[in-house]
């Protein structure tokens, strides 16, 4: 990025993943107008829309400088002209009038409310919303039938709509890796998601699970899982492995790999103070004694390590432009299990996060310059 006194020429690399994306920015108003409009877009099904506003929020992510006009933003990629008027408006008048209409747009509240729920995309709350649900208590009509993912996330909503700290996350981790070492002591165990990207808070615990020796991975999540089950520690879980097949199609966000989605029942360090309010992490007597939090184990062979390590520290938005960048720039095919060339028809191994950069020809960017 180059800038120059008033008249700043501002140019940012085209690919998220050729750029440094830090956690902190300079121009959080236009970036949290800009995200608004592309989460309103998602939820009205309109991913190319959605995905143009996520894609000028995080080109300006990246910018060091606090703009000053939006013609500024006119030479950057996909900062056309939806994008100089949000940043214009909000310059001007401190507002983007476009996300303030959203405020009062009840199909819009009502869709956020609905796919905040866990286990509920675009396409289940738009059913529900024509089938009348305005609110988290509509969903006890019998009628409506919902998943084993979607009525824990009904159950446990409140607790899952507060941040997980990283104090929180921390005892999240102890608590895994000590029901994780029971069975394997020298699993490896690493903290990935938005926590490994430096984030101090987030709305779930991502853990990613490896060992050289294939045997020792074999049927571990399920003894892990029914140890923790059998302490009082799991609220509810859902373990799936989804096919290899399909997880080498081109540009599969996901993996295949062993998931355990999960909600964890985290202790409370002390039940024995008084005078807790809402949101407060403090309980009071008779209050229940843990905190249901979202916690999610990938087990990984150890030779696509590196592949899921760089795949599930994100962000979503560094992911999909890392596929993209591979794909229309290297002609090769990214996903957490490994690199693909669909020319030589071939896998390209690879043992760490610096080492995929480097075969992809980009600079490494470390996990705390990834959020995209
Ligand atoms: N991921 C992805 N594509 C998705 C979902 C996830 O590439 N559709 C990857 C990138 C994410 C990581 O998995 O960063 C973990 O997913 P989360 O949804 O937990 O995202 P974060 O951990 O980044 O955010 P949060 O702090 O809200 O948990
Ligand atoms: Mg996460």
């Amino acid at each position: 990025c180059v800038s120059k006194d008033t008249d700043v020429l501002l140019t940012v690399a085209p690919y998220a993943c050729q750029r440094q994306t830090p956690l902190t920015h300079q121009n959080s108003e236009i970036i949290d107008a800009l995200e608004k409009l592309g989460k309103a877009a998602a939820l009205r099904g309109s991913e190319v829309r959605s995905l143009a506003f996520t894609r000028a929020a995080s080109v300006l992510k990246s910018l060091p400088i606090r703009l000053q006009s939006a013609d500024q933003a006119k030479n950057l990629p996909f900062c056309g002209g939806h994008c100089q008027t949000v940043i214009q408006e909000i310059l001007e008048d401190g507002v983007c009038h476009e996300v303030e209409a959203l405020q009062t747009n009840e199909q819009y509240q009502c869709m956020e409310l609905l796919t905040s729920i866990f286990g509920v995309g675009v396409h289940t709350a738009e059913r529900w919303y024509k089938d009348g649900v305005r609110k988290l208590s509509d969903l006890d009509d019998p009628n409506i039938k919902l998943t084993a993912d979607q009525r824990a996330g009904v159950t446990h909503y409140t607790d899952l709509q507060r941040p997980v700290t990283r104090e929180k996350a921390d005892r999240v981790q102890h608590l895994i890796k000590n029901a994780l070492h029971r069975f394997v002591p020298d699993l490896e165990v690493t903290m990935t998601g938005g926590f490994r990207r430096g984030k101090q808070q987030g709305h779930d615990v991502d853990f990613l699970i490896t060992h050289p020796d294939g045997e020792a991975l074999s049927g571990l999540l399920k003894k892990a899982v029914d140890w923790m089950d059998s302490q009082g520690l799991l609220l509810y879980h859902h373990t799936r492995v989804r096919s290899r097949v399909q997880a080498h199609r081109r540009n599969v966000p996901m993996d295949g790999h062993e998931t355990c989605y999960a909600i964890v029942a985290l202790p409370n360090l002390d039940t024995s103070k008084a005078g807790a309010g809402v949101g407060s992490d403090v309980t009071f007597p008779g209050a229940r004694a843990w905190r249901a939090v979202r916690v999610d184990l990938v087990v990984t062979p150890y030779d696509e390590y590196a592949f899921a390590l760089l795949g599930w520290t994100g962000s979503k938005h560094f992911e999909r432009e890392l596929r993209r960048f591979s794909w229309h720039e290297k002609n090769l095919s990214l996903n957490s299990h490994g690199l693909y060339s669909t020319e030589k028809q071939c896998s390209i191994p690879a043992t760490s996060e610096e080492e995929i950069f480097a075969l992809l020809g980009l600079q490494y960017v470390p996990p705390q310059y990834r959020n995209a």
